[in-house]
Formats: C-alpha cells, sequence, structure tokens
C-alpha cells in the first residue's frame, strides 16, 4: 500500500512538472510575441522628442565650435585636447555625460540576486516600477536590452576611440574659467532630462593618406606587424591605386594586374574616397578582408590610424601609439621621450600639469631625437572629428562632423569649415 500511494504521488509529481514545464513554454512564446512588438515600437521615438535631441545636438554642435574658435583665438592656435577643447560641454560649464545613461538604463542590467526577505523583495520591484505607473513587463526588459545594446554600441565606440586618442583624455577646465563663463555669459544647460556627450578628436594624429612617404607606409605597416615583402607591396599597391600613372612600382598594381580579375576592373588613380574601397586594391583584399569580402581587425587599425582629411605632418600631441611608433622609426627617437614630455610630471595623461608640443617652447626642456634635435613641434590641428550623442528616455540621437578649423565656413555663419556631417551614423571615412 506504501508502495503504491509513493507511486501514485510520483506519477502526479511528473504531471505537475509537464504542466509547469507546458506553461513555461507558452510565457516563453507569449513573450518572445511581445518582445517582437516591443523592439519595433521601441525604434519609433516620438518625432517631438527627436525634434528635441537633434536642435539639442546641433546646438552642441555650435557650442563645440564656440569653445574651439575661443581657445584657437586666445592661445594663438589649436595643439591639444589639452588646451580643454577635448570635453567642450565641461569647458563651456556645462554637464558633460561621461557615460550616456537613459531613463531605463539606471536600472540594473543583470537580474537582481534573489533575497531572502520577501519584503526587500517587494520594495527592489516597487523601485523598478517606472515614473508613468504602469506595470513593468518582460517586454519592458526587451526594450531595455535592445537600448542596453544600442548603449554598448556607443560605449564601444567609445572604447575603440580611446584606444588611438591617447592624449585626448579628460582635463577639467580650470575652475575660474568656468566661473567667469558663468558670470558674464547666460548660463548653458540642457533641457530638462536630456544628457548628452560630446567629444573631439584631432584627425592631425593620424598618417595622411595623402602625404605619407613609401618610406613611412613601409614602417607602419611594419608596426601593424606585417613582414617586409607585405609592408612592400601594400605600401606600392596603395600609393598605385592613388597615383595618377599606370606605371607599376615594384611590388605594386595597376590597371593591367585589376584587368585580370572576374569582372576586371581599372586602379581609381586618384585619392581612396572610403577606407572600403580598399577591398579592390591589390594586397589589402587578400590581407584586410576575408574570403567573403568582410573587413577584419587590420583594416579597423588601418581606419584608425589614417585619415583621408588632413594634408600635412602629424601632430604629435595627438599621435596614436602606432603613428608614434613609424615616427620614430623613422626619425630614430625614443617615443617614452615624447610621452613623458606630453603626460607632464606626474606621468598621467588627463591631468593639469599635461604639456603641449606647440611653437614658443624652451628648446632645453624638449625631447629630443638620437642625434640630439628637437621633435617637430609646430603641428597645429587641421581637422577635428565631433561625435555628439544626446539622449533622452528610451531615445538616443548621434550627430558626427568633421571640421576643418583652418578655414571659416562659406558664408561665415560658423568659425570653421564642416567637411562632413551625418545624423545617425558614424563617418567611416
Ligand atoms: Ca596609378
Ligand atoms: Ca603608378
Amino acid at each position: 500500500m506504501y508502495f503504491f500511494t509513493d507511486r501514485l504521488q510520483r506519477r502526479r509529481g511528473v504531471v505537475l512538472v509537464l504542466t509547469l514545464g507546458f506553461i513555461l513554454m507558452m510565457t516563453w512564446l507569449s513573450l518572445a510575441i511581445l518582445d517582437q512588438v516591443r523592439r519595433e515600437l521601441a525604434l519609433k521615438s516620438s518625432p517631438a522628442n527627436e525634434r528635441m535631441l537633434r536642435n539639442t545636438a546641433y546646438q552642441l554642435l555650435e557650442v563645440s565650435m564656440g569653445v574651439l574658435a575661443e581657445i584657437q583665438r586666445f592661445e594663438g592656435g589649436l595643439y591639444s585636447p589639452s588646451q580643454g577643447w577635448g570635453v567642450p560641454l565641461a569647458y563651456a560649464g556645462m554637464q558633460d555625460s561621461d557615460k550616456l545613461d537613459t531613463a531605463l538604463r539606471e536600472r540594473p542590467v543583470e537580474e537582481p540576486e534573489p533575497r531572502a526577505d520577501d519584503e526587500e523583495l517587494l520594495l527592489a520591484d516597487a523601485d523598478e516600477i517606472p515614473a508613468e505607473g504602469s506595470e513593468p513587463t518582460a517586454a519592458d526588459a526587451s526594450a531595455e536590452d535592445l537600448l542596453g545594446s544600442l548603449l554598448e554600441d556607443l560605449e564601444e565606440e567609445e572604447n575603440k576611440s580611446a584606444y588611438f586618442d591617447r592624449a585626448i583624455t579628460r582635463v577639467e577646465p580650470k575652475a575660474d574659467s568656468a566661473q567667469s563663463l558663468s558670470a558674464e555669459t547666460l548660463p548653458l544647460a540642457l533641457p530638462p532630462g536630456v544628457q548628452a556627450r560630446v567629444r573631439l578628436y584631432d584627425e592631425s594624429g593620424k598618417l595622411s593618406l595623402t602625404a605619407t612617404t613609401p618610406e613611412r607606409w613601409k614602417l607602419f605597416f611594419e608596426a601593424m606587424e606585417f613582414d617586409e615583402s607585405e609592408a612592400l607591396m601594400l605600401t606600392d599597391s596603395l600609393l598605385d591605386w592613388m597615383d595618377p600613372d599606370n606605371e607599376v612600382r615594384e611590388s605594386g598594381a595597376e590597371s593591367n594586374t585589376y584587368g585580370q580579375e572576374d569582372p576586371p576592373y581599372k586602379a581609381a588613380n586618384r585619392s581612396l574616397r572610403n577606407f572600403r574601397e580598399l577591398r579592390f586594391v591589390e594586397g589589402f583584399k587578400k590581407l584586410f578582408f576575408d574570403d567573403n569580402g568582410l573587413p577584419n581587425e587590420h583594416l579597423e587599425v588601418f581606419r584608425q590610424n589614417v585619415s583621408l582629411y588632413h594634408q600635412d605632418e602629424v601632430n604629435l600631441n595627438t599621435a596614436s601609439d602606432l603613428v608614434l611608433e613609424t615616427l620614430a622609426e623613422e626619425r630614430e627617437f625614443d617615443t617614452d621621450n615624447v610621452l613623458e614630455y606630453l603626460a607632464g610630471v606626474d606621468m598621467i595623461f588627463g591631468t593639469e600639469d599635461d604639456r603641449i608640443l606647440r611653437p614658443g617652447l624652451d628648446e632645453e626642456t624638449l625631447p629630443r631625437d638620437d642625434e640630439g634635435n628637437t621633435i617637430p613641434i609646430d603641428r597645429p590641428v587641421h581637422f577635428i572629428r565631433v561625435e555628439i550623442a544626446v539622449s533622452s528616455g528610451q531615445a538616443i540621437y548621434t550627430l558626427n562632423a568633421v571640421l576643418d578649423v583652418s578655414q571659416q565656413h562659406p558664408g561665415g555663419a560658423y568659425p570653421f569649415k564642416i567637411v562632413e556631417i551625418l545624423e545617425n551614423q558614424p563617418i567611416t571615412g
């Protein structure tokens, strides 16, 4: 008898588990459908909100240009973000969101730890109910996930930037400059509930696509850890692709090579219009792209260290590690001497004692190459990449632009020429 009861209980247990499993599956299915609907809804923010974010982003572009123009005028030139323009909103006395948070992001991203106390659990749930008072649903969570991944993308981009923008770190404006600004001008403020982040990067810290010598290209590709024959092929093919003639360099390729491709094509014989164009160039085809024509990490490194815009010498204040290494190899100087000079006495980037290579410095203290000559210091910033991200509630808006700070915008409306501007997409050039 005891045996029988036990089996019956076990069978009941099995039925219960099956039923629970079924309920769980149905719940999962309905959540999956809700999730899809929510995803589609989450992508559409209200038009009024989008307009407000867009207007804010453009105003922040103007604020950034104002900051750049002021520093350029007072300091006689733009040389390094350590002058204060690296974090323009902070310079202008505005709140600059170090990390973009949204209302949703403030909630825990991961599942909260299970708590022993039910009361605590209830309290935790109450905290998570949105301000509007609607019940939090799994669909809310999925919208959060989507938003979270968008934010992570943004942060990832930011981290990528951190890789090559060593010198562009946070330099807080001096307290007196912020005070004098707010005392003399109307305080600048973001609309309620809006968070913003503006970053300015110097394109002149990269190698110029058009002004780099064959010798320097070769050193650069070797710094990218390609072997000598690969470095030669990449150098000569790139230069042949861009030079106006059809004479083939020693390790290069011109239209006669590309004419044998299926389908055949010709060398561009002009400068690159974007980095994706490299998938047609001999050497790059194999080394920078996979078999499906998708770019690999080498293209990303190339893109981060080479500029399509500037056509001058590299600004050592903002040169990336890879570019600095290339130049050090070419001019025979020690990169550490330059980095230690720039980081200042405390040897930390982004602090008040950071130094700037610029004309008029005391020659005695300057870093020198192996022959005892001072390294070049007159390399002003020419092109600046602007990255603006504005968020409100669930919506994020990004504005990316490239400014030529050596000339005014045609018509005189802005102090600098806006060379390129893109909304909600990165500038890939
Ligand atoms: Ca050519
Ligand atoms: Ca040629």
